[in-house]
């Protein structure tokens, strides 16, 4: 009855929203996930909440013209996808880059949903984007994006209705130029962003976030087991904001990542990562990690050209821990079978979906920890939160406050996501137990609020 229902839900999304593979994929993953739930509370499908659940509550799609530096029109799409604000206003980032479509927003927008309710925080689940590609633009083309962009999406978002943040092409730079439009065209100063810069609204730690957070969940995790992330050898894939403080974060806690990436390639750096370095190459100077590469003689460069045939050359590496801290769908079957020939003992999913369901299923199957995104990486929305916060009561927390609140948060999140899966009789798969627990707390509060 359960799987029956859930199988025409998906046979019902692929109909009504053709071509979204990626949406697909994350509702699949959900869906199944709750099963145990769905089984011994039959509130949830009395309700009709699976049919709700999968389908946003408003989506703005609009056309974004922009002048580039030869003052030519350039036209680009512009998404929002609003999909639940049963637990409190919707949150959510924004990416720049040309595979973003409508498939890609809903399935990040999806994720969020339980992501945020995870945190236990009062935010409700979003995102956006452009099939804009700020890479190799210059400052005043990207400028002039954001502006245009924020000028039609300011007419959705506020403080205390829709509040987005960064993602992939999203950082600092942007969120600026987003910022100071919105303040023009609303003359409202306030938190209606998070990732602002820290002059201006900003919470210290908040760019550490998803990366600190992820290695604070990596480290319960592992705690769980009796081990620790001490001495371990990590890869990490990307080298943009979750990737750069993942490392970071490891080095401090006396971990050695030893390799990461970007789209053209990888590096592996036996003697350990250099991470002043790494940010001068990626944060500065925004060049490919070929650059690092030239600076250290012991590293080697891989480039994509020569990657294992369907598979990402970074987790060919031998490690203790992978960070898949890049993009979704980065590591797949042969990835994984890499991974546990070479000893593995825990996948940590910093990006958003980033391992195949293939590859999840071989991890599990062959004794390999495996941490959902939707709890390892939720630390950055969490502060981001905690930006909003302090917004609201016109005050500036320390770097350390921040830092232990986002801390004990990743600590909660673990522990609600190991006792949910123990309690539906699946101890150990924190899937099961992430997706249970955020999805509880949503379909809880819908059902409270009654059919609105
Ligand atoms: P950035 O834009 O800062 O960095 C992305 C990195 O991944 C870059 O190194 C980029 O390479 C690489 N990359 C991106 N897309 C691809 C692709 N299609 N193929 C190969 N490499 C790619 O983004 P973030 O670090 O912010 O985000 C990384 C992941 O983490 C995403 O999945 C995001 O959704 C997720 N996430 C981000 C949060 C945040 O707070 N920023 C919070 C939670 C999750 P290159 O340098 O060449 O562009
Ligand atoms: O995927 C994510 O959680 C983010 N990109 C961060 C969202 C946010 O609102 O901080």
């Amino acid at each position: 009855m359960v799987t029956e229902k859930i199988e025409y839900i998906l046979e019902d999304l692929k109909r009504s929203s053709p071509g979204q593979s990626e949406f697909y994929q994350a509702t699949q993953e959900v869906l199944y996930a709750i099963k145990p739930l769905l089984e011994c509370e039959p509130k949830y499908l009395e309700n009709n909440i699976l049919e709700r659940i999968v389908i946003p509550e408003r989506t703005v799609i609009f056309r974004v013209n922009w002048l580039d530096d030869s003052n030519k029109v350039q036209t680009k799409l512009g998404y929002r996808v609003q999909f639940n604000s049963a637990i409190g206003p919707y949150k959510g980032g924004l990416r720049f880059h040309p595979t973003v479509n409508l498939g890609t927003v809903k399935f990040l927008g999806f994720e969020q949903i339980f992501k945020n309710a995870l945190t236990g925080l009062q935010i409700g689940g979003a995102k956006g984007g452009s099939n804009f590609d700020p890479k190799a633009k210059s400052d005043g083309e990207v400028m002039r994006f954001c502006q245009a962009f924020m000028t039609e999406l300011y007419k959705h978002i506020g403080y205390n209705r829709d509040v987005p943040a960064g993602d992939i092409g999203v950082g600092a730079r942007e969120i600026g130029y987003l910022f100071g439009q919105y303040k023009k065209i609303t003359s409202q100063f306030n938190g209606a962003l998070t990732g602002k810069g820290i002059n201006w609204g900003g919470s210290l730690g908040r760019k550490q976030a998803t990366g600190y957070g992820s290695v604070y969940f990596a480290n319960e995790h592992l705690k769980s087991y009796g081990k620790d992330l001490e001495g371990k050898i990590c890869t990490v894939s990307g080298s943009g904001n979750v990737a750069i403080y993942t490392i970071e974060k490891l080095i401090q806690l006396g971990a050695k990542p030893v390799a990461c990436s970007d789209s053209k390639g990888t590096i592996y750096h036996p003697a350990g990562i250099d991470i002043a370095s790494l940010k001068a190459v990626k944060e500065i100077h925004r060049e490919s990690l070929k650059s690092y590469a030239k600076l250290y003689p012991d590293a080697k460069y891989i480039d994509v050209a020569h990657y294992p045939q369907g598979g990402h050359a970074v987790w060919h590496i031998p490690c203790d821990v992978a960070f898949p801290s890049a993009t979704q769908n980065e590591l797949t079957l042969v990835d994984a079978k890499a991974l546990v020939k070479n000893g593995c003992i825990l996948v940590n999913e910093g990006a958003n979906m980033p391992t195949t369901p293939d590859a999840i299923e071989y991890l599990l199957g062959n004794g390999v920890l495996f941490s959902p995104a939707k709890a390892a990486n939720a630390g950055g929305v969490a502060t981001s939160q905690l930006e909003m916060s302090q917004n609201a009561s016109m005050t500036q927390w320390n770097f350390e406050e921040v830092d232990i609140k986002l801390h004990q948060i990743m600590i909660n999140i673990f522990k609600l996501a190991s006792d949910t899966a123990k309690e539906y009789n699946s101890e150990g798969n924190l899937i099961v137990g992430a997706n249970i627990a955020g999805f509880k707390k949503v379909a809880n509060s819908m059902i409270e609020q009654g059919a609105v």
